[in-house]
């Protein structure tokens, strides 16, 4: 066999490969999902992420299994590299008994505890001081798994934020605080919800390290990752990494976002992470035209399964609301 060939950054060809495949699947979802909404097919607000897949592959590519994450509303890509299937989460959009929840909730607060997934709940932030009980959960049971939580720039105002950054800080839990800078907490530009222009800077606050960094190149992303987590992993504590992007559609699918300048937009498309990756990879002759071809067909057949799994899934029955229930 002849020997793997590996670039800088230690990954195989195969890997970088992969990598591509997940940013090709995770935008098409997110893209089917777009439209699908439009069609009345989905039974939940859409909040693409869009524009931001490298965030998420950079990161969950480096995850290990036992390694818990905490996504947001704007994270469905995170389930799918977590081992949630393509037909479990469209079904879950649809609100169908084959979904995560089975047809109970308004498809984004779900978690897998198996795969490692914490379910989001719908005040921003409030998932950081949980991310935090999972670290020190880690840290006294004398593992090495790390939490990776994602947060959004707006949320970084919250006290939530500062509190689970605090106690982080303090108790050297391995937690990385993934910031997805996308520019707009809804209609609100960063400027005027920041005096400081990295969000990274605030880590300093709390002893540790924050970075800001290109969050639509997923190779700087994943290096990034790989250095936190080995800290993490070696008990040095959390790292916040914050992944300047945007994101392309509005807050949801139900928003125009007029409050932004097509110059704008069509500056960040300009630097939409997939081309700028594909074209890294034909450099390599890690990919060839072929190999792109091949990769966009078994993305559209899996989404394309997934939707006619979801269509042809069953409704909940209403009386199970009531079922599964914590007194
Ligand atoms: C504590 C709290 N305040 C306000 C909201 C309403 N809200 C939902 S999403 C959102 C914008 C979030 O912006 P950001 O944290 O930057 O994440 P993004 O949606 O841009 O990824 C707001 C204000 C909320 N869910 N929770």
């Amino acid at each position: 066999m002849p020997p793997i060939k590996r670039t800088k950054f230690k990954l195989a060809h195969e890997q970088l490969l992969e990598m591509f495949y997940w940013l090709k699947l995770i935008r098409a979802f997110d893209e089917r999902l777009s439209v699908l909404v439009k069609q009345g097919k989905v039974r939940s607000g859409v909040y693409t992420g869009i524009g931001q897949e490298a965030i998420i592959v950079g990161t969950c590519f480096a995850l290990r299994k036992e390694d818990y994450i905490c996504p947001l509303h704007r994270d469905l890509g995170a389930f799918l590299m977590k081992g949630v299937t393509a037909r479990a989460m469209m079904a879950q959009m649809f609100a169908k008994t084959t979904g995560l929840s089975k047809g109970r909730d308004s498809a984004l607060h779900s978690g897998v505890s198996e795969l490692g997934i914490f379910g989001n709940t719908s005040m921003l932030g409030a998932n950081l001081p949980v991310a935090a009980g999972l670290g020190l959960t880690f840290k006294m049971e004398k593992t090495d798994n790390v939490v990776v939580a994602y947060f959004g720039e707006g949320a970084s105002n919250t006290g939530d934020f500062h509190e689970a950054l605090n106690i982080a800080g303090v108790q050297h839990l391995p937690i990385l605080f993934i910031c997805e800078n996308n520019q707009y907490a809804y209609s609100v530009p960063v400027e005027k919800s920041m005096a400081i222009d990295d969000v990274a800077d605030r880590a300093a606050s709390y002893g540790f390290d924050g970075v800001a960094i290109n969050g639509n190149d997923v190779l700087a992303v994943y290096q990034a990752t790989q250095g936190a987590l080995a800290r993490a992993r070696g008990g040095d504590g959390p790292t916040l990494i914050e992944c300047k992007t945007y994101r392309w559609h509005g807050h949801s699918e139900h928003d125009k976002a007029f409050y932004r300048t097509n110059e704008e937009l069509a500056m960040w498309k300009s630097r939409d992470p997939i081309p700028t990756f594909t074209t890294y990879l034909k450099g390599l002759n890690v990919l060839t035209d072929d190999h792109e071809k091949e990769i966009e067909n078994r993305v559209k057949s899996t989404i394309d399964d997934a939707m006619e799994f979801a269509t042809n899934s069953p409704d909940p029955d209403p009386a199970d609301a009531v079922t599964d229930l914590y007194a």
